[in-house]
């Protein structure tokens, strides 16, 4: 039985090795020599790693004094390695059981096979099992296809032939490091069976760190390295066939990468002298095939005069803007914000306001609003919803993604608003854009997200949008310590944070008296004379109809709540934005209101004498008035350990955790109880989490902002 060397380099993954060594270690085939190479890690990988090795002798682990990049770490296990056959893996991949002995099973005479590669966003829990008889495919010509995606992992090869052509990977070029050695691999055979049943499971990192296109200098970055590359390997390799696979390599990249480098208007000085130098390599026959546009972009390239080139690059990204904006109606707004409204004078008296989208006159950006409009009345604002609503002060009001809506964000000086603005919206740059979010986090934001499970995403090109928003905000508001911490790391922000506590509660101080309160009860005709119970639960991230559009299902039985608090409570329901189910009430008329649709949230803390929630952030706002709270957490373990992990540790909540409508009931009978069970750890809640809020934020925000 062959002997198997498989190659690991280990950086930083911890908390993937459990899964992706015990995958290696859980293979059939067994008679494998496990090398892993710790590039100088520096969170517990090297333990884990030794864990692992004491129980199975076939680990050999080699720790790297200085860090010196995943290339060099592959050659340092290469010269280890003893087996027959080499196999390429990385530390935070997986393989199925099966995989390695598919391999071997099929590689016959040839040097070398290949299995296939699926990506995957998951954190945990693939699975894929084959049976019967395999026909590997046979790449010839078209073996270079192999490499499309630049990788070595899940190739066997045989060791002797890795000795005998002297292949290794680059150390200097740490993004495409793999080619310099498949390259010269697929160039000395003639045929590469290709296995589709061995299957390899490549992780899409949801760490931005580690993923290179996110920010502007690791675009630059990967650009950088990758002319590099072409220009060293075209000088090196001068058959058609490597030829051809290079120039098809930097024309794909030119497209996807390059162009898109400069859509979002960023430096072609940065790159020109080397794009120019890689241009020169191009086999001009091999050209011939493509577009125009690229034809032409390439041609004045050639010709190295960069005032020329960025001219045309002008003229055709305007083409290609015009060509996208010719889809769809939203496509021909952006076109004329990107193009024409943000180029028309910056009107530095002209506020743009929005809350959730466009869903409600509310949150932060309506209490910043009403303090500008007693008190800023120099300033023009405009307010965008998506079906549209008549506000106090009468504002602008814009038709959410409608042309006006393009217009008044295009000659803003002031953006303000409580989530993201859509991806394609690039704010100008003498703007300024005001984040207030909208609540305090328990469930885990952006880069803190291990997975998403909500629909028509994934969790690098969330985190990739959600990074190039919030590179946008100039300020961001926090209503405590706790989030400042969090939202600094999670949404990478290290601009200026307001830190004054949140416009929304301030009414929580300002209007907590019996006038107000009876003012808000008779405009909602809510019944005076009884007690409020409000339920305000938040949204599920895997339970919708659609995007943007999310199911919820009542667990509370109404009837029994009805029978036992009909004549001393009056109950509020309160679903959040994201819901779009609706509630049959009807039987319930006398004790339930369906106050989904109602503006301001706010308002409701103020006359509602408990508060029911879950995970929403709602009760980190109630918890400013000092009034019972019970958390209805029904699906704990769910929407903890698999949807979306909190960042609280649940013992600190100021009221019981209950499951069931019972449970429910019983502290609403015995609420006075309940306050004094809770009281200590309600105080420490409240010194925690409310101590900045005073009624002022609204007033200290404009001040700060609006200078
Ligand atoms: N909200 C509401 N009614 C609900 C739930 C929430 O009006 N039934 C409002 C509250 O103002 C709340 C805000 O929407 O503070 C955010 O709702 P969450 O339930 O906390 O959920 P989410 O929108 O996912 O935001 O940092 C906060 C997080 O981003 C959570």
């Amino acid at each position: 039985m062959s002997t198997v060397s498989v190659i690991i380099p280990v950086y930083n993954t911890e908390e993937y090795l459990e899964q992706s060594i015990g995958s290696v270690i859980n293979q059939s085939y067994k008679n494998l020599e496990i090398i892993i190479v710790d590039d100088c890690s520096d969170d517990d990988s090297v333990k884990i790693i030794k864990k692992f090795a004491k129980e199975d002798e076939r680990i050999k682990l080699i720790e790297l004094e200085e860090r010196k990049g995943v290339g060099a770490a592959r050659n340092i296990g290469l010269k280890k390695a003893t087996g027959e056959y080499i196999y390429f893996f990385d530390s935070d991949d997986y393989i199925p059981q099966d995989t390695i002995q598919y391999l071997v099973e099929h590689i016959d005479d040839h040097v070398m096979i290949r299995g296939k590669i699926k990506s995957t966003e998951l954190s945990s829990g693939f699975c894929i099992i084959y049976k019967g008889q395999f026909v590997p495919k046979i790449f010839t010509e078209n073996k270079y296809n192999l490499i499309k995606n630049n990788s070595v992992c899940n190739f066997l090869i045989r060791r002797d032939y890795i000795q005998e052509k002297r292949l290794s990977f680059s150390e200097e070029n740490k993004i495409f490091s793999d080619l310099y050695f498949m390259i010269p691999a697929l160039k000395h055979t003639h045929t590469v069976p290709y296995l589709n049943e061995a299957v390899y499971f490549k992780r899409r990192r949801s760490d931005p760190v580690y993923n290179l296109a996110l920010s502007q200098i690791n675009e630059l970055e990967k650009i950088t390295e990758f002319l590099k590359s072409y220009i060293e390997l075209k000088e090196f390799y001068k058959s058609k066939d490597v030829n051809e696979f290079l120039d098809k390599k930097f024309l794909n990249f030119y497209r996807e990468e390059i162009v898109k480098f400069y859509t979002e208007e960023k430096n072609i000085e940065d790159i020109f002298k080397k794009l120019y130098e890689a241009a020169q390599k191009i086999d001009k026959e091999y050209l011939r095939q493509y577009d125009f546009v690229l034809k032409r972009e390439i041609n004045i390239l050639l010709k190295g005069n960069i005032k020329r080139y960025k001219r045309l690059v002008n003229r055709f990204g305007f083409l290609r803007d015009l060509k996208k904006a010719l889809k769809s109606k939203n496509n021909f707004y952006l076109l004329l914000y990107k193009r024409f409204f943000t180029k028309l004078p910056i009107d530095d008296k002209l506020v743009f306001f929005e809350s959730f989208q466009g869903r409600s006159y509310s949150d932060n950006p309506k209490y910043i609003y009403e303090y500008m409009l007693d008190n800023k009345n120099d300033y023009k604002f405009v307010w965008s919803f998506k079906n549209k609503e008549r506000i106090k002060g009468n504002p602008i009001v814009v038709k959410r993604l409608g042309l006006s809506y393009y217009y008044y964000l295009g000659r803003a000086k002031y953006w303000v608003t409580n989530a993201r603005m859509p991806n394609n919206i690039f704010k100008r740059k003498e703007a300024v854009y005001l984040q207030t979010w909208h609540g305090t986090p328990l469930k885990k934001l952006a880069s803190d997200m291990d997975n998403v499970f909500m629909p028509g995403t994934n969790i690098v090109t969330y985190k990739k949008n959600f990074y190039r928003e919030t590179k946008q905000w100039d300020y961001l508001i926090s209503a405590n310590e706790y989030s400042t911490k969090i939202f600094r790391r999670a949404f990478w922000f290290n601009k200026q944070m307001l830190e004054f506590g949140y416009p929304r509660n301030d009414i929580l101080y300002t209007k907590n008296n019996e006038k107000d309160v009876n003012q808000i009860k008779e405009k909602l005709n809510i019944p005076k004379e009884k007690k409020i119970i409000l339920y305000a639960p938040t949204w599920r991230d895997d339970e919708y109809y659609e995007k943007g559009s999310y199911k919820f299902s009542l667990k509370i039985d109404l009837e029994e709540f009805r029978e036992k608090l009909k004549d001393e409570y009056f109950l509020i329901l309160r679903m959040h934005y994201l819901i779009s189910s609706n509630l049959d009430l009807s039987r319930y008329n006398d004790f339930v209101l369906d106050l989904s649709n109602y503006n301001d949230i706010s308002e409701l803390y103020l006359i509602s004498d408990i508060l029911i929630t879950d995970y929403s952030s709602v009760f980190f706002d109630y918890a400013n008035l000092k009034r019972p709270i019970l958390f209805y957490m029904y699906d704990i373990e769910k929407y903890r350990d698999q949807l979306r992990g909190f960042y609280l540790n649940i013992g600190e909540l100021p009221g019981p955790i209950l499951k069931t409508t019972g449970d429910l009931l019983d502290s609403i009978s015995n609420i006075d109880l309940v306050m004094d069970r809770y009281a200590e750890k309600y105080e420490i809640f409240y010194k925690k989490y409310c101590n900045w809020d005073n009624g002022k934020a609204s007033e200290n925000v404009v001040k700060t902002v609006f200078k």
